[in-house]
This record gives structure tokens, sequence and C-alpha cells, in this order.
């Protein structure tokens, strides 16, 4: 063996490392020339077949050749596992500047808005806010309310039976009658009562079989007639604007007496005449009255101490009036391409972006 053979394992390695593109080829490129069983471990072996004279330089030549490529092993080891590193980095990369991802916002119900505005307005005259049932007896629901069975005002209000005494309730008057027996005949009593009710009505754009109303009561001594103008009026001016006036109109419900319907002056026409008030230039928002006597006694208050003053209202009737909207079924139908034109404004109230 002489050094030439030296020289084509230098070669043979420099030729193979030059096609080498990953660490793991290189580990192995290794093994192959500097591993026990390798090249160049081989070509020191071949030293003990050598004379005297020819392995000084025989060692020397395989020394060179060793380093060679114990260096470009390094060099190529760096350089790969440089490019690793960049490549993992780039992969890994996160571009801080990209916009963060969208997640939608509901938005309240509209319905939910309204009696939340109407519910403030109240808290802040001092009312407190009560609550019923929705499954309620028939006394609470009528008789308790003035109108005894085969009352014939009982036809005003169709109703949805579970049994002979329970129903599903049809106004939120029931939670006047409880609320007003629960203070065992002692006022003040000065509440507001949201909830849902349900009645036998045929669905269109202005009925639903169920809907919202807001029950008001206030039961005192020295309440008038003066005494709910004044608060109706305060809260047309509230919900509807402040040039809003009211009428009331004289009425029946069994649990007043006198009974009114409450109108407000046309927000949109002022009174000129359009078609959201039918040309008359005031448009119907709630029934009211003063509360029968019957009904104080039948709750425990002794009529000629105390009298009071209700009124209901459909939160419904009022949020289409207010926002424009046609058909009291957009309400129930769950269709979020309505229900997210309401937003809530800065003040609380609710507005609606297409109006
Ligand atoms: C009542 O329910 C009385 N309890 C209100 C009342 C309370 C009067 C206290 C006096 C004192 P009325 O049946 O008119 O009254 O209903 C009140 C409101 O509910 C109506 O003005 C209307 O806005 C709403 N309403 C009635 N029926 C429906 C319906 N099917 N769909 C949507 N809203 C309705």
């Amino acid at each position: 063996m002489d050094t030439s053979e030296i020289g084509r394992v230098k070669e043979s390695f420099d030729q193979a490392v030059a096609h080498i593109e990953d660490l793991k080829s290189l580990q192995q490129l290794k093994v192959e020339y500097l591993g026990k069983k390798g090249k160049v471990t081989g070509l020191m072996k071949e030293m003990k077949n050598l004379s005297k004279e020819e392995r000084p330089q025989f060692g020397a030549a395989v020394n060179e050749t060793r380093n060679h490529i114990t260096e470009i092993i390094g060099q190529k080891t760096q350089a790969l596992e440089a490019e690793a590193l960049e490549a993992k980095l780039s992969e890994e990369a996160i571009d801080v500047t990209l916009p963060g991802r969208d997640f939608s916002l509901g938005s309240p119900h509209p319905l939910s808005l309204i009696i939340e505005n109407i519910e403030d307005f109240f808290i802040g005259l001092g009312y407190e806010i009560a609550e019923g049932y929705e499954v309620e007896t028939d006394y609470y629901n009528f008789e308790a309310l003035n109108l005894p069975k085969s009352h014939p005002a009982r036809d005003m209000q169709d109703s949805f039976y579970i049994s002979e005494e329970m129903l599903l309730r049809t106004h939120t008057s029931p939670v006047q009658a409880r609320t007003m027996e629960s203070r065992a005949g002692k006022g003040p009593v000065k509440i507001i009562c949201p909830g849902k009710v349900y009645r036998r009505d045929s669905d269109d754009a202005t009925h639903s079989h169920q809907f919202t109303q807001i029950e008001g009561l206030v039961v005192d001594k020295n309440i008038h007639m003066s005494d709910l103008k004044g608060t109706l009026e305060l809260f047309a001016k509230e919900i509807f604007g402040e040039e809003r006036e009211i009428r009331l109109r004289p009425s029946y419900f069994p649990f007043t007496e006198p009974s009114v319907e409450v109108d407000i002056s046309c927000f949109k026409c002022k009174g000129d005449g359009c078609n959201v008030c039918k040309y008359t230039g005031w448009i119907e928002i709630l029934g009211a009255g003063m509360v029968h006597p019957n009904v104080l006694e039948m709750a425990g208050f002794d009529s000629n101490e105390y009298s009071g003053f209700a009124f209901g209202m459909g939160p419904d009737r009022i949020a289409m009036l207010k926002h424009g909207i046609e058909d009291i079924r957009h309400f129930y139908t769950n269709d979020l391409r309505f229900i997210n034109q309401f937003k809530v404004t800065e003040d609380g109230g609710a507005k609606n972006e297409s109006i």
C-alpha cells in the first residue's frame, strides 16, 4: 500500500460529503470513514505491513486525511444544524402583525333590551321588581282580579289550561294579586313585574301566542288617577322621546275602576298622521286604571284606607313601535340577522342599526 490509496480515500470522502444534506447521513458517513471499522482506521491498520522507513510518511498522510475529514464533518455538522434550526424557527414563526382571529359577539335580544330600559326607568322611581309564575292558578290569574268563574270578561284573554285549576298565565296581573297578598294589608306597594305570558291568540304580524308584559302596581294611602297619569307621562317621554304627550281613553278591565287605555302622541309624524299611528296621531301603548276595591279587599287591603293604580303593557309592541319592526314573529324565530341589528347604546338603551 502507498500514499496514493490515502489520496483515493480522501477524494471519495470529499465527493460523498458534497452530496450529504442531512445530519443522519453525515453521521453514517463519519462512521464509514472514522469508525472502528472505517476506511481511515483501515489505513492505520495497514501501517504494520509497511517498512520502518515508509511508516512516518504514511502515518503523517493518514493523520492529515483524518484531520481533514474530522474538520469537514465538524463544519458540515454545524452548517446542517444551523439549517435545521432555521427551518424549525421559520416553521414555528408567529407573525405578530397578523390581525387577530375574529370571534362573534352575540347581541342582546331586543325584547330583553326594552324590558331592561323600562325596568331601569321604574327602578329610578323607586319601584321594586317582582316575579311570579308562568304556570298560574285560575284563582290568581282571574278570580283574585275580580274575574269569578264564568265572568264574561274571561273571554278577553283566551287561555291555555293545563287542568281545571291551572293555566299558563294570560297576563302579568296575577303577580300584583300575589304581591299584595304577601304584604298582609300594609302599604306601600310599588312594583313592576316583567315576564312571559300566553294566550290562545292566532299568530300574526301583531299577535303571538307567547309574548311579554310588564305590570305596574302602586298601592298606598291617597293614590289618585293623577299619580297614574304623571307616572305614565314620564314613562312615555323616557321611552319615546321628550316631546311625547299621552292621552287617556275610558276602557274596561275587571280589575281596575275606572279603567283607561293609554295612547302616546305619534313619535313618527308628531301628530300629523302616518302609517305608524294609522293616521290618527295617537298610538295605543297600554291598559291601566285605579285598582278595583274588590281586588284590594281580596288581597287583604282595606279599600277605605288604601287605593292604588295599576297598568299593563306589552314590551313586544313597544319594541315594534320604537324600532319600526313590522312583524312580532321576528322576536321568536331566532334569526341572527334580525337580532344582530340591535346593539346596546352608551346609555344602556337599544339601537337598531338598520333604522
Ligand atoms: C291586560 O293584559 C291587562 N292585564 C293589562 C292591565 C294591567 C290593565 C293592569 C289594567 C291594569 P291587555 O289584554 O290589553 O290587558 O294586554 C296588555 C298588552 O299586552 C296589550 O296592550 C298588548 O300590547 C299586549 N298584547 C295583548 N295580546 C297580545 C298578543 N297576542 N301578542 C302580543 N302582545 C299582546
